[in-house]
Parts: structure tokens; sequence; C-alpha cells
């Protein structure tokens, strides 16, 4: 899954694809780099940012949207109201990608009504506040148990379990210690039955561990990609898809999961859940 964000606030690419036409060819080439799936984000989510109207997200979004959906691209919405989700579906979406897990009034009935495919993601608190001082039981238990609960609210409104995917939501809410912890058991989410996503690129938890800058953690981003994948990641969500490709390769040809040279143009992690 590559990111496409059309946020002048984003924290690493935003302001450089402020305009329909810029995110356009941004997230073609992302395509061209091997995407199978594109994220298109109209909010920015980045700790201490504030939010936007229905109006301007749906303003940066929509125009990106069925653009990609006439050309035949996988698109994700990123984004938690649900004035703009059943307008992203309208305009070609196929997934939505929901940091808040479908928990504002209204999103479970967009989803559930739009038939499309819908990821959970873990946050604690809001992007305002949340890593003001998160604090946990237990970080892996917590966020399990919220994804679980998340995953009965959905049957509940009537969305099929095949339709959901669920995210441990690194940084959202997450001290150094909590995000390492679930790195490290992202194989125990595996037990909740749907496929994982999972999004570490160019997280401040890497320039935590590396010392590099936001422009300078494509490195650490691989190493993390490749270690969820290993851990049963089934989507990564990145900026960098062409060097993740390259690096999902590798660990394919090692682990049989087909001849190395279809890996090299095409790896296994097809989302069957969106065909
Ligand atoms: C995530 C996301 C993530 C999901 C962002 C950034 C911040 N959605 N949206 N999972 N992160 N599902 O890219 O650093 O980790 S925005």
């Amino acid at each position: 899954m590559g990111v496409v964000n059309i946020t002048p606030d984003s924290f690493s690419d935003g302001g450089l694809f402020a305009s329909t036409e810029h995110a356009l060819s941004h997230a073609f080439r992302l395509v061209e780099e091997g995407a199978d799936l594109l994220d298109i984000g109209g909010e920015s989510t980045r700790p201490g940012s504030t939010p936007v109207s229905v109006e301007e997200e749906l303003r940066r979004i929509i125009p990106v949207v069925e653009a990609l959906a006439n050309q035949n691209v996988q698109v994700s919405v990123d984004t938690s109201k649900p004035e703009v989700m059943r307008a992203a579906i309208a305009a070609g979406a196929v997934m939505i990608n929901d940091v808040r897990a479908l928990q504002i009034p209204g999103a479970l009935e967009a989803v559930a009504e739009g038939g499309v495919t819908a990821c959970l993601m873990h946050m604690q608190g809001e992007p305002a506040n949340m890593q003001v001082n998160p604090q946990y039981d237990d970080v892996v238990q917590d966020v399990k148990a919220f994804l679980k609960r998340r995953l009965e609210a959905t049957q509940a409104a009537g969305i099929p379990r095949e339709r959901m995917v669920v995210d441990p939501g690194f940084g959202f809410g997450k001290n150094q210690v909590h995000n390492i912890e679930l790195l490290r058991h992202l194989d125990q989410f595996l037990d909740l039955g749907v496929p994982m996503l999972v999004g570490l690129s160019r997280k401040s938890m890497l320039g935590k561990i590396t010392g590099s800058d936001i422009n300078n953690r494509i490195p650490a981003s691989i190493a993390a990609a490749l270690i969820a994948a290993m851990k049963g990641a089934a989507i990564l969500r990145v900026h960098d898809v062409r060097a993740t490709r390259d690096a999902l390769a590798v660990y394919n040809a090692v682990y049989d999961r087909g001849s190395a040279r279809e890996n090299a143009s095409s790896a296994h992690f097809t989302v069957e859940t969106l065909s």
C-alpha cells in the first residue's frame, strides 16, 4: 500500500503534493514502483495535527480518488468521517482506512452499505494529544482487546469478516517501549483471524532508534517492513514502494512464495479481500 497524502501540513511529503495534479503524478509513480493499492489521505493525523472540515477533505481527495479509480487503481481512503467515506466509495474507493476504527457515529453504516473493505486501526487518544503520556496495562493485550471489540461491532453492523483488516497503529498513542513491544509481538494479532495492515514507514519510532531524520529513514523503514512481513502482516503501508518491494522480493524468494522471477515484479502481498 503506497501512501499519497494531500495535506499541506502532512508530516513527510504533504506540502509537496498539495494539488490534485501533484498527488496524481505521485500516485502513478507509486503504481509504477509496484504498489497494489494506494492510501489517499486528505487530513493529517500526525501528532499534534488539527482536524479539517468535511468540505475541505472532500475537495482534496475526491478528484484524486475518481481519477485513480478510472485508471483501475485500487484506492483506499484514509478518513474517519462518514460523509467522506460515502463520497469516496461513490468515487470508486475499494477500502476505507480509519485510524478511529469506525467509531464515529455513521461510520459503520457507511462501510456496511458501501460494501467495501475497512481497516480498523487502534489509537489511544486523539492526534492533538495522543503522544502526551500514553498508558497501557499490557500494550499488546490492550490493543488486541480493542481490535477484537471493534471487529465485534463491525460484525454486529452487518459487515462480513472477510472485509475487515486490523492495524495496531504504530505511533498512535504509543511511546517507544510500546511501539517496540507491539512490533516484537506482532504475530499475536494474527489470532484476530483477519489480515493485518502495518504502517511503520518513516515514523519517528524509527528516527528514535537510528537518529536519522525524516528524509533519511528508508533503510530503517525497510528493516521494519520486513520484520512486519515476517510476523505475518498482509499489507504494508509505505512511502517508499520500490525499495520495499525489492526487500519483499528477497524475502519471498528465500521463503518460497513463488519463483524469484515472479517475485521481482510482483510480490505475493495481494489484497485478496479486495478482489
Ligand atoms: C497509519 C495510517 C498507520 C493506518 C497514518 C504516518 C501517519 N493508517 N495513517 N496505519 N499512519 N492504517 O504515515 O506516519 O500506521 S498517518
